[in-house]
């Protein structure tokens, strides 16, 4: 956990690859270069949600520019599941999806798997209590915690997959759902802060799924593993789920900051001041 005291932190969604936008966003939340590196004339911080690889133009330049803002104490950075897939290929010895990201795969091994502060939460996809306590104190950087992860069924690789890629239902056979890229899904992500019993496909699922299927209800025994996040503590602020502009980013205590950066070629990002309650107002974006 990270306890160091906070000025405020501009949280800024998944970045993958992009990092002309990543300047363009830096600009306007008020950051200026400073010595090879950007800070904030008032001291605050930026926080990275994860994923900040793969897909876009420029991996290696969101690297760099992240690296260098970590190291000078101007960013908080976390994993998301396109880094943490590959630390596992690094740890399994297989080859990297791209080998320019050989240089920088001790530091990402560096980062915590989430964090929290004295007035937020972060995490790629889901603050889910009991996966959080699993992966108390684990490193992305021991061998050894790593390939506890490679089985999916072990306690370590669960815990991993509902922090990282969020809590799965299976969606109904009939009709076929797809998601807004057009592609047929067989298991959707929850809305996990919620508590979902009894409710309907559609009020379930947090990237929507199309059509919307409101008559049928998931399989009991899959929404029990949703843990209702608790009101009283703080907000979380998440990533990874490509949130279409029809849906709000700003739900309840929890703030996703990514849109999709790749299709819609825009980057969100949220102003925090450590209000208890996130506001709309505090959103903003670039393209
Ligand atoms: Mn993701």
């Amino acid at each position: 956990m990270n306890n160091s005291s906070d000025n405020g932190f501009d949280v800024i969604g998944d970045l993958h690859g992009h990092s002309r936008l990543f300047l363009q966003m830096l600009e306007l939340l008020g950051y200026q270069a400073e010595g090879g590196s950007y800070a904030h004339p008032l001291g605050r911080k930026i926080l990275l949600v994860g994923d900040l690889i793969n897909r876009g133009p420029d991996s290696k330049g969101v690297l760099k520019i992240a690296r260098n803002m970590h190291e000078n104490g101007t960013a908080l950075i976390i994993l998301g599941n396109h880094e943490f897939r590959l630390i596992q290929r690094g740890v399994a010895q297989k080859p990297l999806d791209d080998d320019s990201y050989e240089p920088y795969l001790s530091w990402i091994r560096s980062l915590p798997l989430f964090v929290e502060t004295p007035t937020l939460r972060s995490v790629h996809a889901a603050w889910h209590y009991s996966s959080i306590q699993i992966l108390e104190g684990a490193k992305a950087s021991d061998d050894a915690f790593v390939k506890k992860t490679f089985e999916k069924e072990t306690p370590e690789g669960k815990a991993v997959n509902n922090i990282l890629s969020g809590i799965k239902i299976s969606l109904p056979l009939e009709p076929k759902l797809k998601d807004r890229f057009g592609i047929v899904r067989k298991k959707g992500r929850v809305r996990w802060w919620k508590n979902l019993e009894g409710k309907s496909f559609a009020e379930c699922l947090y990237s929507p799924m199309y059509p919307e299927v409101r008559e049928q209800i998931p399989d009991p025994y899959e929404i029990a593993q949703v843990e209702p996040y608790d009101e009283r503590d703080k907000p979380v602020f998440l990533g990874h789920y490509s949130l279409p502009p029809s849906v709000e980013k700003v739900m309840d205590m929890v703030v996703c900051v990514d849109g999709c950066v790749t299709k819609d070629k825009k980057l969100w990002a949220y102003r925090y001041c450590g209000e208890p309650l996130p506001l709309c107002k505090n959103l903003v974006s670039c393209e």
